[in-house]
């Protein structure tokens, strides 16, 4: 065994990942299957650093070999190279939990099904506006912060790190241990990559792997499933909820306004801002922004700091982001909106009539709990993309659904011929984009260059 460190998948991940390792001393082996000129030009810079870089296959005889295996979190369990791996015994973790083992500080994590960016990135916000440095990275995305390696990078320890951790990231760690961790909510998704619900929720359960009582834990107070799922976990319990229950700590809401409660000494109450203060569209991101309160109070932002964060935060790109208004009619861009649970959540938070476009990659969940909401939100419907038919088929026929076989930018075209002025456009697609786009970012951006009309 020598001191080789093999990096499978060579994404933002994947680069991050090897150079931390060559910083930390050690070599690197670092494999794609594709050689296309994006990855290429990763493998250019980690050779010029020192690594061993090979594109267009993984030779897993090296892989083997390595001390420890590091794995993107785009590879999905039974990509032919961890199959592999799994065959001869070959353990391998992600690309957090690698990065951890260098953090030098205390350690935020969040997860959940939906809302975990805008947690996370709010309660980094929020720990800023307070003088408390707070380094954020993870699942966020490479548009708004780097993979949890870069972070490890740093020459300068910040007073907290905030990760974002998928289902797919969790499924490598094992020794993760976070000081405060985050869970906003559950529901299904991605099962197109795991056989059941079930196995979704057990890669989130990791979250709780390595508890101690040390730990703090701000769950969802509305989500049985979420207080299900941290069971028995050793530690502190901070609930974030829609209204106060007697002899829970955390945060809530008391008519429309957010309140801390029982985390500064002498257990009382603190009161924040009025939800009409918030920089954020909908009623999901009320449940977001007093869990990002709840943690970034928990490590130690004092309440003016949270209270101007809560204020300032900027909408995330992507995630019910206002593009443009135009002729009376706004166009809304939630392109993250990749399951269902996140675009009935979408739906129900506009207050005014919707044309909604729906569609994309078939993910296999269920659509019927979107009917009841569009039912009362939604003027019209446009459904497109691969899943076109299967939304069709399990949308109420009552529903004013039209149905576009072509290509996005005339499912596009037809919301535009469908609004009236007052309307919004919504797009909140409950499917991934991957039939028609490289990501949620690339279908979120040509949603709004049609928007602007700047094609
Ligand atoms: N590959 C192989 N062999 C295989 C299969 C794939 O070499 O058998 C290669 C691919 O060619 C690719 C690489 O492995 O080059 C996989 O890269 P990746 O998809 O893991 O991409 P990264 O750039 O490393 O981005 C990942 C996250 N992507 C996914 O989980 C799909 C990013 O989350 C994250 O920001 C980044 O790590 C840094 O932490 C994005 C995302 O869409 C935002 N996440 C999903 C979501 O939020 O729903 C989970």
């Amino acid at each position: 065994m020598d001191r080789w460190i093999a990096v499978v998948g060579l994404g933002a991940s994947g680069e991050a990942a090897a150079r931390l390792a060559l910083k930390e001393g050690r070599r690197s082996y670092v494999s794609d299957l594709r050689a296309d000129p994006a990855v290429a030009a990763r493998g250019e810079r980690l050779r010029a650093l020192g690594a061993d870089v090979e594109l267009g296959g993984h030779d897993l005889a090296r892989i083997r070999k390595a001390e420890l295996v590091v794995v993107s979190p785009g590879i999905p369990p039974g990509a032919p190279v961890l199959q592999a791996l799994e065959r001869e015994g070959v353990g391998w973790i992600s690309e957090p939990e690698f990065a951890v083992r260098f953090f030098k500080g205390p350690l935020i994590v969040v997860t959940g099904t939906n809302g975990k960016t805008t947690t996370a990135a709010l309660t980094a916000h929020l720990l800023e506006q307070a003088d408390v440095s707070a380094a954020l990275g993870g699942n966020v995305g490479a548009a708004l912060a780097p993979a949890a390696s870069e972070l490890a990078l740093r020459e300068t320890p910040p007073d907290w790190y905030v990760l974002e951790l998928s289902s797919f990231q969790l499924a490598g760690t094992r020794r993760l241990h976070p000081d405060i961790g985050v869970l906003t909510n559950l529901s299904p998704d991605h099962l197109d990559r795991y056989p059941s619900v079930e196995a979704y929720y057990g890669d989130k359960a990791r979250l709780f792997q390595n508890a101690t009582p040390d730990s703090r834990w701000v769950l969802n107070g509305d989500d049985p499933k979420v207080e299900a799922l941290a069971g028995s976990a050793p530690g502190t319990r901070y609930y974030f909820a829609r209204t106060k229950v007697s002899g829970r700590s955390g945060g809530f809401l008391a008519g429309s306004r957010l309140v801390l409660n029982g985390l500064a000494s002498g257990d009382g109450e603190e009161p924040l801002v009025d939800t009409s203060e918030l920089s954020l569209l909908g009623k999901h991101n009320v449940a977001n922004a007093l869990a990002a309160a709840v943690t970034a109070r928990l490590a130690g932002a004092h309440l003016q700091g949270i209270r101007q964060g809560l204020r300032s935060f900027p909408a995330l790109p992507h995630r019910l982001e206002p593009v443009v208004e135009r002729d009376g009619v706004l166009w809304v861009n939630d392109s993250k909106a990749t399951n269902v649970e996140a675009a009935r959540s979408a739906v129900t938070s506009l207050k005014r009539p919707l044309v909604v476009l729906l569609g994309g990659k078939d993910k296999g969940e269920d659509f019927t709990p979107l009917r009841e909401a569009l039912r009362h939100h939604a003027r019209w419907v446009i459904l497109y993309g691969e899943a076109r038919g299967r939304l069709e088929a399990e949308l109420d026929s009552e529903l004013p659904l039209e149905r576009v076989d072509g290509a996005f930018e005339e499912a596009v075209a037809a919301a535009r011929a469908a609004a009236r002025a007052g309307d919004v456009i919504l797009l909140a697609p409950a499917c991934s984009s991957f039939d028609m786009f490289s990501d949620y970012e690339a279908r979120g951006r040509r949603f709004a260059e049609l928007a602007r009309g700047d094609v």
